[in-house]
């Protein structure tokens, strides 16, 4: 693999290869550590699948909570785009309180971004209050607001004085970071500011309270985990942000542990929950039947309760009586094949478990946004540079509160705990893949045809904006953020959903009426000089 690496980087101009290669590793597990470059910005010309901050933040963080209306400030076109393509399901108790199918712009016009788009802005809140009476607010800025200069935060304190609701404003312009990642953090550190701990609950209702986070229940799968979750004992307080309730954040103190399903989006949460209130967060990972039972396993030596485990086991057990029957047969379909398995900032990773029960192996996977934690492990942290795009974010710590800070195991314990399963925990990528296979940071279009055909995998899971190049070459194609209109893929039953969906792609007879380009297209041979870009 080292040679065929080498011949696509060759075909970059010098500079260009030079960045890229730092970004593109293969695994060894010969030695320690390999550093792969990672939240860098992007090089201007470059096809690349990354989003911004305002889809980070808005899109992806905010969007999901159900319960408050999300205001997007800046043209059209941004809010649009946020317009429900992510898949984050929601339902309601209260159909008036669910507004996740509405999309909600100031659709600023030129003359707004002349004139300035405060005005707008406050009249689009009080349309809002009028007609949906929303629990609370967020106002979200695309690029030309921070532009031009619009103080969203004033406007956003005189909407709360008015209307008496929250209106929190988030200064998340697309250009804020390099990618959506930013908007994650920009969003994380506001709703732990300003939302988590105001409720006023200072116990749960029940035993054994949980929060999930970084579930966003794509396509159902938050769902399906809580169904699991709820057969076994456990309370679920509140999900981030998956079928979200802003009244449940608000009571997310309460909970005993903290689960982190998808690291990169919410570990500042997480983190600050700890300093806060003494939780602990115990990373899981629900894709897969293995990575299901070892997240339901670990969760049950956490809480160290007789009955807990017992259920856990029993509940283990008969889903897998269950499923694995109708999973075997997939099983047979899938056996031997490869796969290439680029996503975000999470499912990267996670999905590799999917595909090695089905007998699928992952050649070559990575990230769009992640950081260096998410592919070598938590422990580089301290060693990541900051850079002035990071410098971006505003600085946000949580400090301990006095009155509701309390130990939820002792520190001997958490030790000992810590010594077994992952409590603050996070290998990364790097750690499951086999050697030999490749890790890629931020794969653009370019990469992705040259792996493909060196290395010609049987499915390719991504997203939207590489599927039908991927599938016009005749090969398997997934979208692994939205499931193609499919899900859920979490958890007992979102195992076999997936199994069955790339099953029936790799059966369908459609790929006998593809020819690749390269076995009837002369391949344009030739490299690309400094001089020549
Ligand atoms: Fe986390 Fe996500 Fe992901 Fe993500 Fe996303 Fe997404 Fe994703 Mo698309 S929060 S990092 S920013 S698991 S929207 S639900 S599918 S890229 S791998
Ligand atoms: C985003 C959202 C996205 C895009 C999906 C894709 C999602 O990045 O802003 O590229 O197919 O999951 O909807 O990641």
């Amino acid at each position: 693999n080292e040679a065929k690496l080498q011949e696509i980087l060759d075909q970059y101009p010098p500079k260009v290869q030079k960045n890229r290669k730092k970004h593109i590793f293969i695994k060894r597990s010969d030695v320690e550590s390999q550093q792969i470059e990672a939240n860098t910005r992007t090089i201007p010309g470059i096809i690349t699948n990354r989003g911004c901050a305002y889809a980070g933040c808005k899109g992806v963080v905010l969007g999901p909570i159900k319960d408050m209306v999300h205001i997007v400030h800046g043209p059209i076109g941004c809010g649009y785009y946020a317009w429900n393509t992510r898949r984050n399901k929601a339902k309601s108790d209260d159909p008036k309180q669910n507004f996740i199918n509405y999309c909600i712009s100031t659709d600023m016009q030129e003359s707004d971004i002349v004139f300035g788009g405060e005005k707008k802005l406050a009249k689009v809140i009080d349309e809002v209050m009028e007609i949906f009476n929303p629990k609370a607010i967020t106002l979200s800025a695309t690029c030309p607001v921070g532009l031009i200069g619009d103080d969203m935060g004033a406007v956003a304190k005189a909407a709360e004085a008015k209307h008496g609701v929250q209106v929190l404003s988030f200064s998340c312009e697309g250009y804020k970071g390099v990618s959506q990642s930013a908007g994650h953090h920009i969003a994380n550190n506001i709703l732990m500011e300003k939302v988590i701990g105001t409720g006023e609950q200072e116990e749960a209702p029940a035993k054994f309270p949980i929060n999930l986070l970084g579930e966003y229940n794509i396509g159902g799968d938050g769902w399906e985990v809580e169904r699991i979750l709820k057969e076994i004992g456990y309370h679920v307080v509140s999900v981030m942000t998956g079928d979200g309730s802003y009244e449940a954040i608000k009571n997310a103190h309460t909970a005993e542990l903290n689960l982190v399903q998808c690291h990169r989006s919410i570990n500042y949460i997480a983190e600050m929950l700890e300093t806060k209130y003494g939780t602990p967060w115990l990373k899981v990972n629900f894709i897969g039947i293995e990575g299901t039972i070892e997240s339901l396993r670990n969760m049950a030596l956490y809480f160290d309760d007789k009955e807990l485990t017992l259920k856990t086991e029993a509940v283990i057990a008969s889903e897998l009586a269950r499923i694995e029957p109708i999973f075997d047969q997939y099983k047979k379909i899938c056996e031997g094949k490869t796969a290439f398995c680029f996503v975000g900032g999470s499912r990267g990773h996670h999905f590799q478990n999917l595909f090695s029960e089905l007998g699928i192996e992952t050649l070559l996977a990575g990230y769009e946004f992640a950081h260096r934690d998410d592919y070598e492990g938590r422990e580089v942290i301290p060693t990541i540079k900051t850079d002035a795009d990071s410098k971006n974010i505003p600085h946000y710590t949580a400090e301990v509160d006095e009155k509701r800070f309390r130990l939820k195991v002792s520190p001997e314990k958490l030790e000992e705990l810590k010594a077994k399963i992952p409590l603050g925990q996070y290998n990364g990528m790097r750690f499951d893949m086999k050697d030999g296979s490749i890790i890629v940071d931020d794969l653009n279009h370019f990469e992705t045809e040259e792996f493909i055909k060196v290395l010609k995998p049987d499915i390719f899971t991504s997203g939207i904006k590489d599927k039908y190049v991927i599938q016009k070459m005749g090969i398997n194609s997934k979208q692994l953020h939205s499931y193609d209109y499919s899900g859920p893929y979490a958890g007992f039953n979102g195992a076999v959903k997936f199994a069955e969906d790339i099953s029936m792609g790799f059966a369908s007879p459609t790929w006998n009426f593809i020819t690749p380009p390269w076995k009837n297209q002369p391949l344009l041979e030739g490299s690309v000089t400094e001089e020549g870009v």
